[in-house]
């Protein structure tokens, strides 16, 4: 049994380490940093994020990570991520950094989070108690399309959509502060299948800008190969994925009518699956920075 260092990258860490590496950050760049209640879960915990910002008046990025609780690497890649922006001298990762203001949720489901460390570690779902089998998908129960396919009524489904739109906290309260922050950019993250999705989900229709956010989405996959050769595959959720609906991002495309909205499948592509070996979180986390870098470049000069 290794005993782990101060937070870092080399492990994965739990829902208290990680919220703690977020308090640290606004102990340690106040100026930068400030924590931000995203919402709330179920069994009473904070969805904790941070509000990171260099200047007044940037269009706002919202990151929402985590939301499946097994998907181990999202909330370890967003914490890298946060780092990075707050340490790295880059040019690009300088521009990004500063030039946008980022709402980051590390682990927005954090019932389910600390659950796949203590109990479950194949656990996807909210802890919302159920009559037969506990818990929600979070990725389903958005009040888009909800339960109209790619999503099951059945509360022992790993795709429960839940008893109706937002009947779950989780979501409810995420959605709240996505409205009234009013995103430019909305980023998804989940794992695993290497994987560049746009809206939509729920059927073959494409979101109104499909073809911009399909353009965007094929150079930042070509970015993100370039340091370590990772292939990923560009579409809408339907077309690279499956049906789904009820998700979060296509909410938040067609709800709220956020201009850029993007999720990864991060590595890998089933070999390892959800127990991504530790040592994988850096290369990770640094070849899908470099796909955001090209996306916030584009988003930039629009
Ligand atoms: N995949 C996603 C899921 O929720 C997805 C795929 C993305 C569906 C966006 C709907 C909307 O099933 C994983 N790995 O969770
Ligand atoms: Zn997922």
């Amino acid at each position: 049994h290794k005993v782990k260092e101060a937070y870092g990258w080399t492990d994965y860490y739990d829902l208290n380490e990680t919220y703690g590496y977020l308090q640290s950050l606004v102990e340690e760049h106040p100026q930068h940093v400030a924590l931000y209640v995203g919402g709330r879960s179920y069994e009473g915990r904070e969805i904790l994020g941070v509000k990171l910002s260099y200047k007044e008046g940037n269009p706002k990025i919202f990151v929402e990570s985590g939301i499946h609780a097994r998907e181990w690497i999202c909330p370890a890649l967003s914490t890298w991520i946060l780092n990075q922006l707050l340490t790295s001298t880059d040019s690009d990762v300088r521009f990004i950094a500063e030039n946008f203001d980022w709402y980051v949720f590390p682990s927005t489901n954090p019932d389910g989070y600390q659950y796949s460390h203590t109990t479950d570690r194949m656990w996807r779902k909210t802890r919302t108690p159920g009559t037969s089998c506990d818990g929600v998908d979070p990725n389903r129960n958005w009040d888009d399309h909800w339960n109209e396919g790619g999503a099951s009524s059945n509360e022992c489904s790993e795709i429960y959509a839940g008893t109706g739109p937002f009947s779950t906290v989780e979501t409810a309260s995420l959605a709240d502060t996505i409205t009234e922050l009013n995103p430019t950019v909305y980023f998804s993250f989940h794992s695993y299948s290497q994987l560049l999705m746009v809206p939509f989900g729920h059927r073959y229709e494409m979101a109104n800008n499909y073809y911009k956010l399909l353009e965007i989405g094929n150079i930042a996959a070509v970015s993100l190969s370039k340091r370590f050769g990772t292939q990923y595959v560009v579409g809408s959720i339907i077309e690279a994925i499956y049906e789904a609906t009820g998700g979060s991002m296509d909410w938040a495309k067609s709800k709220l009518n956020v201009t850029y909205t993007f999720e990864w499948e991060l590595r890998d592509k089933g070999n390892y699956g959800f127990l991504l070996p530790a040592d994988q979180i850096v290369p990770t986390s640094e070849e899908t920075l470099d796909s955001i870098i090209t996306i916030l470049r584009r988003v930039s000069l629009a």
